[in-house]
């Protein structure tokens, strides 16, 4: 049974919008990823790691045939298509960075993968593209609504709507 997954995608190398919607392309050419969403983009500050240039973040909603490691095999062969190194420093630069946000009912705590993504509550630039998707949605383990975590963000950063965008 497909399962619905969110995906949090970012870039600040390169042509970001290219790269947003390259990824969001790439999703839909494989036949167990199906009705790929994607929220507007919006133009970020780094969190973290300061000393780098903006992102432009998006949040992406499918339907997934793909088990959870699966699902990170092909976001991770996606990454590599569109020319992300193999070996990536955490924090730095990046031409694309595709997270899992979750998948389903699942709850993984990994190395290579823990969804629900641990950091949801903290990034506004996750949350602001999910509210526009889905205020509603309740995150396993979580159990709060997105908008409601949107109000209780601790990270107070400016968040801007991207305006142009060439993909859907
Ligand atoms: N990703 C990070 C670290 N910091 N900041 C913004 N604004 N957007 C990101 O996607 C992002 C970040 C690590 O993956
Ligand atoms: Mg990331
Ligand atoms: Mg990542």
């Amino acid at each position: 049974m497909p399962e619905i997954v969110y995906l949090s995608l970012g870039s600040n190398l390169g042509d970001r919008e290219a790269n947003l919607a390259g990824a969001i392309t790439a999703l839909g050419t494989y036949s167990e990823i199906q009705d790929v969403q994607s929220a507007s983009f919006y133009e970020t500050k780094p969190l973290y790691e300061l000393d780098q240039p903006n992102f432009l973040n998006t949040v992406v909603k499918c339907q997934t045939g793909f088990a959870p490691f699966k699902m990170l095999d092909a976001v991770i062969n996606i990454e590599t298509m569109l020319g992300r190194p193999k070996k990536h420093e955490k924090n730095q630069p990046r031409i694309i960075d595709i997270d899992i946000l979750c998948h389903g009912d699942a709850i993984i705590e990994t190395e290579e993968l823990t969804i629900p993504h641990p950091e949801i509550p903290n990034r506004l630039f996750v949350l602001v593209p999910f509210t526009e998707l889905e205020p509603d949605y309740i995150l396993p383990l979580l159990e709060k609504h997105i908008s409601e975590m949107l109000i209780y963000c601790p990270d107070q950063s400016v968040i801007k709507k991207h305006l142009i965008q060439t993909s859907a």
